[in-house]
């Protein structure tokens, strides 16, 4: 639209540069003209363009001061005449609304406003907890009673405390820092600051935060225990294109899931931790029901390791999927879960196993075992670990699961446990009925699941149990002390004239892996013997001299040099596990009892599941 066209008001320009300084000069120019009856001159049509303007700059204004005056303008310009009039009727209503809340408040006395702010309180909670128990969509509501033991008391004597303190302080450096350089990655390289990331989780993200949460909780870290339950909240996406390592997946994010959930009754960990469980269900979708190793969350399309015995699943993976999973139905009231790995023990129970042993590898379509190699350390592990949880965290009924765990320790006993000439107890590893005299720091574990399970053993092994316990830790313990570091290898052997002591080089790291620690607090839980805190303690010193650095925790190249050499990774088990042994260590019993929780193999605590909470449970239906 012409510019001229929208001031009718002065009338039509005299031709082109009307508008312009021209003008004025074609005006000044042609002199003053005659003014003609009801016309004006030049200075008064000035004047009364000016009285127009500042009149309607009046308007506009009045307009835009008037309050709330978006919704008057829109009134106006967009609505027809009843809307303006019924907005310009609200505004009235809510202005006297308002003046009558300011004179009422006003009026009150300071006691009456406190306690409008109390009530306004109580009903921002009541909504926080109704949340809470409403249950997440999908999910059945539940009523959340924190287990005992979530917290515990301070240690009563003061230099216990201390070490506590130090193990907490720990906890803020390697947290502080993982926030600072990597945060919501999977990992940190502490030397080079910045993320770290692995092929186990694709690309599932924040690791590091999901094995943290209960660590968090528990050390009672409560702002950091609340922006790693808003990173959760916001950022953990499991609707992600990623080819990732079953097992891991399900002892750090379901299990890491899972006890948040149960120590804080945070609704958002149910959700996650079954939304992820069902994730994984397609794994078990091969002729067997034995899972796939490796899955694409995506496709649910599943694979095993390509190293793995002519395409088997491994047995530690496969099975330690059962305590959460066990939870997840729990939690969910989806049988699903349970029964996919209460299958995995029909088709383990149906096969022949060499001498009672079981091998390390099991192919899930033919349901035949692979390669004979057996092992209580990598490969193996937590499977045996996970049978004596299933039947404490059952309260004591899974009698399958109790036989299954004692006829194996009984095989372990007789084929692969063996003492070296100077009397240190060892479990070897076993190839198609030949014995490699070496133990892995994995193996470890085995020490603190001796003495944890020696309760169940029949009457007359109960102290067999706990001593057997008693010597892998001592063992252990020497495999740490033998070294320039004090901290101990990835493999120790018991051959070529040497005891405990790393003989090849690619076996003499450390990745700050927890298992020797786990024994320790075991050990120290069940026997109250101070040798366990004071070997604890070493280990804290050890890595505060040789892993501690600027950017948080690194494991170490060659712990039998006196120079370290970093690797510049810091796990996330450091922070859910090594950490959090450490600090249940030098704790008082009450916090986390063996009574009420067991341990997931990622160190992360689950409620046993009482047989008279259940009935409770039952009878209110
Ligand atoms: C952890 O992820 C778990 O403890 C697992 O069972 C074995 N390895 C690491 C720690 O060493």
């Amino acid at each position: 639209m012409p510019a001229a066209s929208l001031l009718p008001l002065f009338g039509s320009p005299a031709g082109p540069g009307a508008l312009g300084g021209s003008a004025g000069g074609g005006a000044g120019g042609g002199g003053r003209k005659a003014a003609g009856p009801g016309a004006f001159r030049l200075t008064e049509k000035f004047v009364l363009l000016l009285v127009f303007s500042a009149f309607i700059t009046l308007c506009f204004g009045a307009i835009f001061f008037l309050p709330d005056s978006s919704k008057l303008l829109s009134g106006v310009f967009f609505h027809s005449a009843a809307d303006g009039a019924g907005s310009l009727e609200r505004i009235r209503a809510d202005h006297e609304r308002a003046l009558r809340e300011a004179k009422e408040t006003l009026q009150k006395l300071p006691e009456e406003i406190r306690r409008d702010i109390r009530q306004d309180k109580e009903k921002l909670l009541q909504d926080a907890r109704g949340r809470k128990e409403a249950g997440a969509p999908g999910l059945p509501q539940r009523l959340f009673r924190q287990p005992v033991g979530a917290v515990g008391q301070e240690p009563a004597d003061p230099v216990i405390r201390e070490k506590r303190d130090k193990i907490k302080e720990m906890m803020k450096h390697a947290w502080d820092n993982y926030k600072r350089y990597a945060w919501g990655l999977n990992e940190l390289k502490p030397i080079s600051k910045q993320g770290h990331s692995s092929n186990l989780f694709g690309n599932i993200q924040g690791a590091t935060i999901v094995d943290a949460l209960d660590t968090l909780y528990v050390m009672e870290m409560k702002e950091e225990f609340k922006e790693a339950t808003e990173w959760v909240e916001k950022n953990l996406d499991f609707n992600v294109n990623a080819e990732i390592s079953v097992f891991e997946v399900n002892i750090r994010f379901v299990g890491g899931l899972l006890s948040a959930y149960y120590l804080s009754g945070e609704e958002v960990f149910r959700k996650k931790a079954v939304e992820l469980g069902e994730k994984l269900l397609p794994a078990f979708n091969t002729p067997t029901g034995i899972p796939w190793a490796l899955l694409n969350i995506k496709s649910g399309i599943g694979r095993n390791w390509p190293w793995a015995s002519g395409g088997s699943s491994i047995l530690a993976e496969f099975g330690t999927l059962h305590l959460e999973f066990i939870h997840l139905s729990h939690l969910s009231g989806n049988p699903v879960f349970a029964e996919k790995v209460m299958n995995i023990r029909k088709v383990l129970n149906r096969l022949d196993k060499p001498e009672g042993l079981y091998p390390n590898y099991l192919n899930p379509s033919s349901g035949q075992w692979g390669q004979h190699h057996v092992s209580i350390g990598g490969l193996g592990d937590s499977f045996y670990e996970y049978l004596l949880k299933a039947w404490l965290m059952s309260d004591k009924t899974d009698e399958e699961g109790k036989k299954m765990y004692y006829d194996a320790v009984q095989a372990i006993e007789t084929h692969l446990i063996r003492k070296s000439s100077s009397g240190l107890t060892y479990i070897a590893e076993w190839k198609g009925g030949l014995l490699e005299h070496k133990m892995g720091h994995l193996t470890c574990f085995a020490g603190g699941m001796f003495a944890l399970g020696a309760d169940g053993a029949p009457p007359d092994k109960t102290g067999h149990h706990i001593e057997l316990g008693a010597e892998i830790a001592r063992t252990c313990h020497e495999s740490y002390d033998r070294t320039s570091m004090k901290l101990g290898p990835e493999a120790f052997r018991f051959d070529g004239g040497v005891e405990a002591i790393a003989t090849r080089q690619n076996e003499k790291y450390y990745i700050l892996r927890p298992e020797v620690i786990e024994t320790y607090m075991y050990m120290w839980r069940l026997t109250h013997d101070p040798k366990y805190r004071q070997w604890g303690w070493e280990a804290v010193e050890a890595l505060e001299k040789h892993c501690r650095v600027d950017g948080g925790y690194s494991g170490i190249r060659d712990v039998y040099n006196n120079h370290e050499s970093h690797d510049d990774v810091q796990q996330s088990f450091f922070l859910s596990e090594t950490l959090k042994y450490l600090y249940l260590l030098f704790s008082e019993d009450d916090l986390l009892p063996f009574e009420h929780w067991v341990f997931n193999t990622e160190a992360h605590p689950l409620p046993v599941l009482h047989k008279d909470d259940e009935n409770k449970e039952e009878n209110k239906k």
